[in-house]
């Protein structure tokens, strides 16, 4: 759940990354980090990796600033995707507002996303979170591979649940901007619905849609 802090003006909006192992979840992180920092300087935080894999979990924290003073602070996650590391993912994924799901779009990886997305939704509830009420991104990754699933098969198989779904080679870039522009929407507009934040403090849509193009869009 969002912190809103009226006397340091502040907001902290989490965001989890979500998804099978190895789908692609670290190299989002460290795309969005180059894309909002070309010199590649400073702030992504990753923990306790083996090789390609997360043991514990990544942090990027993004900042925008309000014309009404506020600091609007998002913290980034990714879970550890390997079966083993479900405590952590539970514990990574609790009081998150919002959640991009990356599944992996390689043919042999069915199973495993939908492990995953299962997964995700046992995970929801024992943290106390409402999947049908969070906001939520799909994300199909690898789409530079052959012989991944089409286009047209990922969204017959998930338009019935009325969640966005975007296309991404998070490794090249394409896609990285527009999943975390798409969360960062769903996000606002369930924050703004339940904290008021456009009509009680003066935080309008474009200023939280922004922070990847501001210029201290690296939280310090
Ligand atoms: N070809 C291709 N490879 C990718 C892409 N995205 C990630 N990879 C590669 O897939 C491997 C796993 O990527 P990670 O980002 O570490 O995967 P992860 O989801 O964080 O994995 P866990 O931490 O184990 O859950 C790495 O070798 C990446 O370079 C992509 O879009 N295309
Ligand atoms: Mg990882």
């Amino acid at each position: 759940m969002a912190e809103l802090d009226l006397k340091q003006k502040l907001l902290i909006v989490k965001i989890v990354y979500y998804g099978p192992a190895l789908s692609g979840k670290t190299t989002n992180l460290m795309s969005l980090h180059d894309l909002v920092n070309p010199d590649g300087r400073g702030d992504l935080l990753t923990l306790e990796t083996k090789g390609d894999r997360t043991l514990f979990f990544d942090l990027l924290p993004l900042l925008a600033r309000t014309g009404s003073g506020f600091r609007v602070k998002f913290k980034l996650f990714t879970v550890p995707g390997q079966v083993a590391h479900d405590a952590t993912r539970k514990a990574v994924l609790s009081r998150t507002d919002g959640v991009v799901f990356v599944a992996d779009s390689q043919r042999g990886q069915a199973m495993n996303n939908f492990a995953s997305f299962d997964n995700l939704e046992k995970n929801t509830g024992r943290v106390g979170l409402d999947i049908e009420d969070l906001p939520l991104v799909i994300q199909f990754n690898k789409r530079d591979l052959e012989g991944v699933v089409t286009e047209q098969e990922v969204r017959d198989r998930w338009s019935p649940t009325g969640l966005p779904v975007l296309f991404a080679s998070a490794l090249y870039g394409p896609g990285v901007r527009e999943t975390f522009s798409a969360i960062l929407k769903e996000t606002w507009t369930r924050l703004d619905a339940r904290l008021g934040l456009s009509r009680s403090h003066g935080i309008q849509e474009h200023e939280f849609l922004n922070v990847l193009d501001g210029e201290n869009a690296l939280a310090r």
